[in-house]
């Protein structure tokens, strides 16, 4: 299997790019882009900075665009609720004066999809009263679906269908090649494989969209992934990781009332300190502490009580992809 990118220190890194496959999408994209009306474009309600391909909104700026925030029951309602109002206040990025509206919706249960026909409608009669050259009313609209790997395009599609039209997976890659397919009003849609880009410029857009599945996990190192999640939770959803798993809460973890801390160099990032006598102390990075602690609580240890670092990744990872840690929004709007 090719890989796209590893996870090396922290940061995600492109191998073996441009892959074939998201060129060729690319170019699928290109091509039908004069066939259509608007876009759908569909990003990740946890990550709705992150999960915008930039390659995706340039290629088509010139279309109405109609971006939906999806899988909104597992992002924080709050955070959620800011981001449509900063893309409501600021626009989606296509060219100015073009159809532009932002929504969340939840493709599994269908809430939020109605808000999102009823645009549609009322763009179908906009450019119907305009009288658009390439439209002339005497057909429905006709649409585009983009967005990055996994982020629910083809579930929004079945739901929009409302029939197992299109193949999903909880995994990066199932759309392959492009689909038409017809709803119940008449419209035509156009479903596309997800794309990526070559470079993220900041790696924490690489690590979330590692960490809500746009980037297949095989190419990925887990317990790395693991950890770097670990450390964003701990830092930003505190309560939520301590109500699953007893971690993170200060003081919970270690007892520190014996300690005595002589002496910190400045110039180090990780504090070391020191007993009574001047020896340092071994100090554990409190995010490996608390992945081993998780560990420990579900018993996921191997022979002679060695700790089973790969089941806890997939775990935490698997809890943190499916909502059971918490409705987690990882970026909030600026
Ligand atoms: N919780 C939740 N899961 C969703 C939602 N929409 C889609 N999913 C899940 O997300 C995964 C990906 O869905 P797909 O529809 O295959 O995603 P896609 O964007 O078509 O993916 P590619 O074809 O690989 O680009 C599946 O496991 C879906 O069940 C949603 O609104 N909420
Ligand atoms: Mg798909």
């Amino acid at each position: 299997m090719r890989a796209d990118f590893f996870l090396y220190n922290g940061k995600m890194k492109p191998i073996n790019w441009y892959p074939g496959h998201m060129k060729k999408t690319r170019e699928l994209i290109e091509e039908n882009l004069k066939l259509v009306d608007a876009v759908i474009e569909v990003c990740d309600a946890r990550i709705p900075a992150s999960s915008r391909n930039p390659i995706l909104s340039e290629l088509t700026a010139g279309k109405p665009r109609l971006l939906v925030l999806n899988k909104n029951d597992l992002a924080d309602e709050n955070a959620t609720r800011a981001w449509v109002e900063h893309f409501r206040k600021n626009g989606t990025g296509n060219q100015q004066g073009a159809y532009t509206a932002a929504l969340a919706l939840n493709s599994m249960s269908g809430e939020g999809v109605r808000g999102l026909l009823s645009r549609l409608d009322h763009l179908e009669e906009e450019k119907t009263a305009a009288g658009a050259a390439s439209f002339k009313g005497e057909r429905s609209l006709r649409l585009m679906i983009v967005g990055i790997p996994n982020s629910g395009k083809s579930s929004l599609i079945n739901r929009l269908t409302g029939r197992r039209a299109t193949q999903v997976g909880d995994r990066p890659g199932v759309t392959r090649g492009k689909q038409w397919l017809l709803l119940p009003n008449g419209m035509q849609l156009l479903d596309t494989p997800g794309i990526l880009w070559p470079k993220f410029e900041d790696p924490e857009v690489g690590l979330d969209l590692a960490f809500c599945g746009a980037i297949r996990d095989e190419i990925m190192d887990t317990t790395e992934l693991c950890l770097e999640l670990l450390r964003v939770l701990l830092r930003d959803w505190t309560e939520a990781l301590a109500a699953r798993y007893g971690v993170g809460i200060p003081g919970r973890a270690r007892d520190d009332s014996d300690l005595v801390i002589v002496g910190v160099d400045p110039q180090s990032t990780d504090s070391e300190e020191f007993d009574e006598d001047g020896h340092p102390i071994e100090t554990k990075d409190p995010v490996l502490a608390a992945m081993e602690e998780i560990a420990y609580s579900r018993g996921f240890l191997l022979q002679a009580g060695r700790i089973d670092y790969m089941r806890t990744a997939r775990m935490i990872l698997d809890e943190f992809r499916s909502g059971k840690i918490g409705r987690i929004t990882l970026e909030f709007a600026p």
